[in-house]
């Protein structure tokens, strides 16, 4: 079996961030909040989050913070609750939360701009049924409840919310198999069901959970390359390792898995010559997918990473 390329992927995370004309860096210019959390945390996983500026990074994330308090994926976007958990999660990586106002800034309405404006407050998103708006547009979905409640949990203010109806709404998504969707009546997919398992977990709710049921239906996610999918008769994804393992995890039911062909899976999807990690074996890596990869190693004990939190999905110590 390969081993883990840990100085190649170093390597290679940081040259993505270096290389902004890359085709990978135009395409995620965007979104780069987000890839900044895959690859920051990618970093400390590897033990290497000390090969960054942590000012320059700081600044960057500060720039790109709203007066309504929300942050956009990059300078000159728009905010959306997305982004404002990745920049609060990197803010948390560094021991940094102490840069925000989190008053004025996260949890309450701003006064000082229109009121649609300061709908993108993470207070403000929750709707009257308990279920989170993404941004000031009214987009509903169990992931952004889930980024609502992880934020504030980090930002030790679950207080400022209706945590009984956001609860309540996270259970009219689960379906009959045991899984959870994006709304009510929504199919069951992996991604949602990390998101779900993960809030419900984080508010002390994991016993509303069937945990056989759900057991039973993520672990029928892995295929017979050892690899996982995100729901029945899909391709397996590195990405899953995530979201099935750490959903399985938080559930107590991850030893339903083969935890040795995974590893193998992952393992095999390592570029060896340039560094980085691709959804399958052979394909283009992204930093998505080397961070999902490296941190579903760590949710399987690879030696030498450090361990990973399945619900705040930030390393233990952070
Ligand atoms: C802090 C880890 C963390 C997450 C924040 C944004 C978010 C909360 C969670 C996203 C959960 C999610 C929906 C993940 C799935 C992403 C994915 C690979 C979607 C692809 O969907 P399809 O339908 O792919 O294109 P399949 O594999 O079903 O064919």
């Amino acid at each position: 079996m390969a081993e883990l390329a840990v100085d190649k992927h170093v390597k290679y995370i940081l040259a993505v961030e270096k290389n902004k004309d890359s085709f990978e860096s135009v395409v995620m210019d965007h979104l780069r909040m987000n890839g900044a959390y895959w690859g920051l945390t990618a970093l400390d996983l590897l033990g290497k989050l000390d090969s960054v500026n942590v000012d320059e990074v700081i600044s960057w994330i500060l720039k790109c913070q709203h007066e309504s308090g929300g942050f956009s994926g990059n300078i000159g976007h728009d905010p959306h609750i997305l982004y404002t958990l990745s920049a609060v999660q990197v803010l948390a990586l560094f021991n940094k939360l102490d840069v925000l106002d989190i008053d004025k800034s996260i949890v309450s309405s701003c006064t000082s701009c229109f009121a649609q404006v300061s709908k993108l407050d993470i207070t403000g998103l929750q709707n009257e049924d308990g279920s989170f708006s993404g941004d000031m547009w009214g987009e509903v979905d169990t992931r952004f409840s889930y980024i609502a409640i992880c934020c504030l949990s980090i930002l030790c203010c679950l207080d400022k919310i209706n945590v009984e109806k956001a609860v309540s709404y996270i259970l009219s998504c689960k379906n009959l198999d045991g899984g959870f969707g994006c709304t009510p009546g929504g199919e069951s997919h992996a991604g949602q069901i990390f998101c779900c398992v993960g809030a419900l977990a984080l508010t002390g709710s994991l016993h509303y959970v069937d945990k056989d049921l759900l057991g039973w239906w993520l672990c029928e996610r892995q295929v017979k390359s050892g690899g996982l999918n995100g729901r029945p008769e899909k391709l397996p994804d590195v990405c899953y390792s995530w979201w099935v393992l750490s959903s399985l995890i938080m559930i107590d039911r991850v030893h339903w898995i083969d935890k040795e062909k995974l590893v193998k899976f992952i393992l095999d999807c390592q570029d060896m010559e340039n560094g980085g990690i691709s959804d399958r074996p052979d394909d283009a890596v992204d930093v998505y997918h080397t961070y999902f990869g490296v941190a579903g190693l760590s949710l399987l004990n690879y030696p030498g990473l450090k361990a990973i939190d399945p619900a705040y999905a930030l390393p233990v110590d952070v």
